[in-house]
């Protein structure tokens, strides 16, 4: 067997290490690093499942131009010439790039050396700004400098850790399961602050389920709490810190009286009072934030909210204290450090004159930007007032990911040229595009990444590139070799380009920056390729980086003080209304990686959630006509979706929730972007996507259908479909409300192919029909129709795909819609590890009387690999567990 090769998960912002084996045949055994930093040996489910997203049909293997098949030549040409044209014609700012946190630091890293060296605008934007923006300019306002001030290793430590805003459970798994085991061996209290109840709440001993958008004035209450409280760190705030008294100030306006702003939180007086003394009381504190922080167009109010608490009380940058942003994409953290955002330059420096200066001279750059560009929703309103002629997005799928993606999708039908370059056949924005590079992706590309705890972590390929695929650096370097820049852009590999990274970092800095790779700047490609994980700032005199920030202060305002920030309360941009009286929360599930083109590639994956949906509260529900496993047509001012209905009381009423990933891809109206408000935080420029005023309206279709394949359906018009790749099959759901007067030409018609054998079940006064077509005694389609939401189960139907050939009783099955005789049905996949189903954790409750979640894991394996759906597991024992019935009320069980 080869030897593994140590790379990290192209995935969340947590940043694991993997281990890969060339199995040999195109298979790849995946592990986890037991060596790596931020995740020793743990994986969560989607990094489990990488190898299932390693096939070549997956890839986008040749450049194309105008949908055409062609040569990297002519593709790299036509770039550099609608470009070049663009710029002779309009100037610079005509252009623009629209990049990523999943690129490798390397390829950003020329990205941006292009548009603002040598291009001479700064319009390169990347999809961070929907992710990070806020917390980056909060960090900016606090610190002087974009800092994550502490590490992971605070999570063991700390005595209190809040959550707010971070479904921690599902979109940093292992950091959870490392937060969950140090709860378990010496009782971290942990604080969730999150309108929903998430399956972060599952380790929780507090959960404040806060009035969407209300953060600002929690965070507030608690500095004016602090302070009341004698919490001060009198020493630190003196000595380190400026504007203590106008934060303070500021905290007392909105009213600091608990009850007052419990109210206004909408939670309890008591839930306040106890989320303070936990603060008061806990020497060691972590405030872990995202999302819910970060999207909203208080954005960046609320990271300040929040580090003004640790700064009033010292707890910052010392072993298990301090506020910790936890990044979303690999590379989020890279691409900062690079200057890819439109407000930044370069190596964290800004366009102040003499940072200008500095990059100027270190790139010998003959065109430097010197101001900021265009921010990613400005950018593609740019567009449509014709400021911008050419646009080449790298890495992001801004079709189904910006907000109001309608327009967006406008901005990219009439930009005049736009270059994709991605590493799937297609996507949504694909379809946009004049050229299509095929990328490199993970397993082929080299490069680096830095993950939330600043750690700087090597990708390593260890497969060829499938077809003519090249590696982003490579292609941005030879655009820019045609575009008359070859010298600047000469790189023989990503070792080089990493260098001159670090020297940039390094270059006039003497500690007046934070970012400083100057122990790095002498790499050559062999030490470069055995470079371990290392923490930044890596200096020339302490070249194994650095754990912790600003324990001592060392700040990087001139003065070397941090900021208290004042700050206020502010509703979200669009009220609710009598139209619009819903709250859209928007976000991600376990399995899924945003638009998919990845993750949807894994059966394993794809069996948690299976269908575009909208969480609703029962109370809700009930208002709107709605029931469980219906269907709702949303509304928004910018769109319109149509989802299956989920009801569920961790919903706060009046507030939904819908999940981002799905796309025209794999689905029909379930681009939940279209709907988004693209409203943004004033400073950061980061879209509110957590809040958009929607109306529901129950959607009642007159038939459902499920069709299941070997090849791709042709899904025709419908109201709604979507499309999961099953087990050996492809899965289709499908509803709609159009009369069809013959389903069995309807199922041919769908199904095409070539097949022996065609069994058929009609009922036309029932509306069910079901249709089963065979080669050669293998099932190759399947499909059933009824006139309610009543189809088979998806787990039998996939595995009469996993069926050599189909025996008589299996035939009745498929022509009944279920299991004949006593098959056992394991129901929808809870651990997507073991294959474990819903039935199967019921039975082992309910007959087998397994009671607890490490019984059922030592049982049926589920739950013991990467710990991801232990919370469901536990959801699931809540369920089934009777209720414990008291003799007394007096000894009633808490
Ligand atoms: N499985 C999975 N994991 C992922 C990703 C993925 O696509 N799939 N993506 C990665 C990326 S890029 C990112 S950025 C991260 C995101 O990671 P998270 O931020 O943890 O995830 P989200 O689901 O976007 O949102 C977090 C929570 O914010 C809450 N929220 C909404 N409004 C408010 C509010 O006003 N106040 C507070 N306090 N909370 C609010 C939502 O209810 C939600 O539970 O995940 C990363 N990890
Ligand atoms: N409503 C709403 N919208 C949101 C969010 C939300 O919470 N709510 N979250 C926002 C956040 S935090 C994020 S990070 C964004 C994510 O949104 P996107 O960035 O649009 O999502 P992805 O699906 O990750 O897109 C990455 C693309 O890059 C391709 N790719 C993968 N690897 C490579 C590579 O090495 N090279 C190249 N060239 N291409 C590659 C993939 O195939 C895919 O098409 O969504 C944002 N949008
Ligand atoms: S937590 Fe999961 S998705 Fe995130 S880096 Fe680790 S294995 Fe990948
Ligand atoms: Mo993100």
């Amino acid at each position: 067997m080869a030897e593994a090769v140590h790379t990290t998960c192209p995935y969340c912002g947590v940043g694991c290490g993997v281990l890969v084996t060339d199995l040999g045949d195109g298979d790849y055994q995946v592990k986890g690093d037991p060596d790596h930093p931020a995740n020793f040996g743990r994986l969560c489910s989607k990094g489990s499942a990488l190898a299932e997203t390693l096939s070549d049909q997956s890839r986008l293997l040749y450049p194309e131009v105008n949908g055409e098949h062609t040569d990297w030549d002519t593709a790299l040409d036509r770039v550099a010439d609608e470009f070049k044209a663009v710029i002779q014609e309009h100037g610079p700012d005509a252009v623009a790039f629209y990049v990523s946190g999943q690129l490798m630091t390397e390829a950003y890293y020329v990205a941006n050396k292009l548009m603002k060296g040598f291009i001479g605008s700064a319009n390169i934007d990347t999809n961070s700004r929907l992710c990070m923006a806020s917390s980056v300019a909060g960090h900016k306002r606090a610190f002087g400098s974009d800092t994550v001030p502490g590490n992971y290793e605070d999570l063991d430590h700390a005595d209190t850790v809040v959550l707010v805003g971070s479904n921690l459970a599902w979109c940093h798994p292992v950091l959870y399961q490392r937060l969950a085991l140090a709860k378990k061996e010496h009782g971290t209290h942990v604080i969730v602050i999150d309108p929903r109840r998430t399956a972060t709440c599952d380790i929780a001993d507090q959960h404040l389920a806060i009035k969407p958008g209300t953060d600002v004035r929690l965070f507030n209450g608690l500095l004016a709490h602090l302070d009341g409280r004698g919490c001060v760190d009198d020493d630190f705030v003196q000595r380190h810190t400026k504007d203590f008294g106008i934060a303070l100030d500021a905290a007392h306006l909105g009213g600091a009286e608990i009850a007052t702003l419990a109210r206004d939180c909408g939670v309890g007086t008591a839930d306040v009072s106890a989320f303070y003394a936990a603060f008061e009381r806990s020497e060691k504190i972590v405030t872990v934030y995202s999302q819910g922080v970060n999207q909203s167009s208080q954005g960046t109010d609320k990271v300040n909210a929040i580090i003004n608490c640790h700064l009033l009380t010292g707890r910052i940058g010392k072993p298990g204290c301090g506020p910790l942003s936890v990044t979303g994409q690999p590379n989020a953290m890279g691409g900062r450090e690079v200057g890819g955002l439109a407000n930044t330059l370069a190596a964290h420096m800004d366009f102040d004159p003499v940072s200008v200066d500095i990059v100027e001279r270190f790139w010998d750059a003959p065109a430097i930007a010197r101001a900021p560009g265009l921010k990613a929703v400005e950018m593609f309103e740019a567009i449509h007032d014709g400021r911008i002629k050419a646009l080449w997005v790298m890495a992001t799928n801004p079709a189904v990911s910006l907000p109001d993606a309608n327009r967006v999708r406008e901005a990219l039908a009439i930009c005049p040229f736009v270059a994709v370059s991605d590493c799937v056949p297609t996507n949504d924005t694909m379809a946009f595009a004049d050229v299509v590079l095929p990328s490199t992706t993970w397993g082929d590309r080299d490069g680096t990444v830095t993950n939330s705890e600043r750690c700087i972590s090597r990708q390593r390929p260890f497969r060829t590139a499938p077809g003519e695929a090249r590696e982003d650096w490579r292609i941005i370097c030879d655009v820019a070799a045609r575009m008359g820049h070859g010298a600047a852009f000469a790189f023989a590999g990503p070792a080089m380009i990493f260098a001159e990274h670090a020297g940039l970092s390094a270059f006039e800095n003497d500690g007046s920056r934070d970012f400083d790779l100057s122990g790095l700047t002498q790499l050559d490609p062999s030490s470069y390729d055995a470079l371990m994980p290392v923490q930044w700032p890596v200096l020339s005199s302490d070249a194994d980086g650095c754990a912790r920030l600003f324990g001592a202060g060392g700040f990087f305002h001139v003065d070397g003080r941090a900021r208290f920030v004042a700050v206020h309360h502010k509703s979200p941009t669009h009220d609710l209304s009598a139209a619009y009286p819903l709250v859209l929360n928007t976000g991600r599930v376990r399995d899924q990686w945003h638009t998919m083109t990845r993750t949807g590639l894994s059966p394993r994956l794809a069996q948690h959630r299976t269908e575009p949906f909208v969480e609703v509260h029962p109370g809700d529900a009930a208002a709107y006509g709605l029931t469980d496993g219906g269907f709702a047509t949303l509304t928004s001012r910018w769109g319109e979706a149509l989802l299956r209905v989920r009801l569920d009381d961790s919903q706060r009423p009046g507030s939904i929730f819908v999940p981002i990933h799905w796309s025209d891809t794999n689905s029909a109206n379930a681009v939940i972007g279209r709907l988004v408000s693209p409203s943004t935080d004033a400073l950061s420029g980061q879209p509110e996507s957590k809040f958009t005023p929607v109306r529901l309206c129950a959607f009642h279709p007159k038939w459902h259908a499920l069709l299941v394949t070997r090849e791709d359906v042709d899904v025709g018009e419908a109201d709604y479909w979507t499309t999961i790749t099953g087990t050996a099959c492809s899965i289709t759901t499908m509803a709609g409300t159009g009369e069809i007067s013959d389903w069995e030409s309807w199922a041919r018609q769908r199904l095409g192919g070539h097949n022996s054998e065609w069994l058929s079940f009609c009922d036309p006064s029932g509306g069910r029909h079901r249709f089963a077509a065979l080669r050669d005694g293998l099932l190759t389609a399947a499909v059933f129709i009824s006139p309610r939401a009543d189809l088979p189960s998806l787990d039998w139907v996939q595995t009469q795909f996993g069926l050599d050939a189909l025996d008589d009783l299996a035939r009745a099955g498929l022509l009944a819609g279920r299991a004949a005789g006593d098959a056992f049905d394991p129901g929808p996949m809870v651990c997507s590890c073991f294959s474990v189903g819903i039935n199967d954790l019921r039975r082992a409750i309910t007959q087998d009387q397994i009671l607890t979640v490490d019984a059922i894991g030592e049982a049926l394996k589920a739950g013991t690999n990467c710990g991801s759906c232990r919370s469901e597991i536990q959801a699931i024992l809540d369920a089934e567990l009777p209720p414990v019935i008291c003799d007394s009320p007096h000894q009633a069980v808490a």
